[in-house]
């Protein structure tokens, strides 16, 4: 059987994953879960992820929902080598670190701020845009520190499609990166060395590019944490 991957098409999380699919050559399918119609929110879906949240990862029956876990996973189980996600315990605590940090604080803060008044009825309020500068402003100097071409290193790592989707949310809404030089001259040359992974994260932010133009329609949606717009 082969592996299968519960995603939306404009999910960062989901968008990281795919990534790492297609870095690693990996045969999958891709099932697209209907966020708008709250297609993750139904119990059928809770039997594979109980958060109800997308992506979620079906290896030959090994199911593993957050994106962080189904990045370790893939590229301990089927890397070739250990490029991205290295074996050396102080370069994989730097690739662990960038995945946390997106977690807890990059993508948290950004897809606060672009994603959620973009779904829900929430307002970019000015403690958003400080929260993101605040996120902006880490990764630039975690990129100084390093000195190195990626996020974790000289080459691509499983954090760099994470920190990658993160930041397309903020092109989707046209918002400037370019006060962060270091986090710019990054998502430049991600983007140029990497076209193939490029263009499944610009899929995804094109759709999301639209959104922010003509909000979706989720009036419909009975959502437990976050208020609907009417
Ligand atoms: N920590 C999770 C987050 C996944 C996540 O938030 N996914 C969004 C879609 S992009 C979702 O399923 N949200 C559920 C909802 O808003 O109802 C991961 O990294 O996999």
């Amino acid at each position: 059987m082969p592996i299968t991957l519960y995603s939306v098409s404009d999910g960062p999380p989901s968008l990281a994953v795919r990534q790492a699919l297609e870095y690693l050559g990996l045969e999958h399918k891709l099932v697209n879960v209907d966020f708008g119609i709250g297609e993750h929110m139904t119990e059928e879906f809770a039997q594979k992820n109980p958060q109800k949240e997308i992506p979620v990862l079906d290896d030959n029956g090994f199911l593993l929902g957050e994106s962080n876990a189904i990045l370790q996973y893939l590229a301990e189980r089927y890397g070739k080598d250990d490029t991205i996600y290295p074996k050396d315990p102080m370069a994989r605590a730097v690739v662990n670190h960038r995945l946390c940090f997106n977690l807890s604080t990059y993508y948290r803060y950004i897809s606060e701020y672009t994603l959620a008044p973009m779904f829900f009825d929430y307002q970019r309020t000015p403690l958003g845009l400080k929260k993101t500068h605040i996120a902006l402003d880490n990764f630039n100097t975690y990129l100084k520190l390093l000195g190195k071409k990626y996020a974790a290193g000289e080459t691509v790592t499983i954090a760099d499609f994470q920190l990658v989707t993160a930041t397309m949310c903020l092109e989707a809404i046209n918002f400037d990166i370019s006060p962060w030089p270091l986090v710019k001259n990054w998502y430049d040359t991600y983007k140029l060395e990497h076209p193939t992974l490029w263009k499944i994260v610009e899929e995804g932010m094109k759709e999301l590019e639209a959104f922010e133009k003509n909000p979706p329609d989720l009036s419909h949606m009975d959502h437990p944490i976050h208020p609907v717009r009417k």
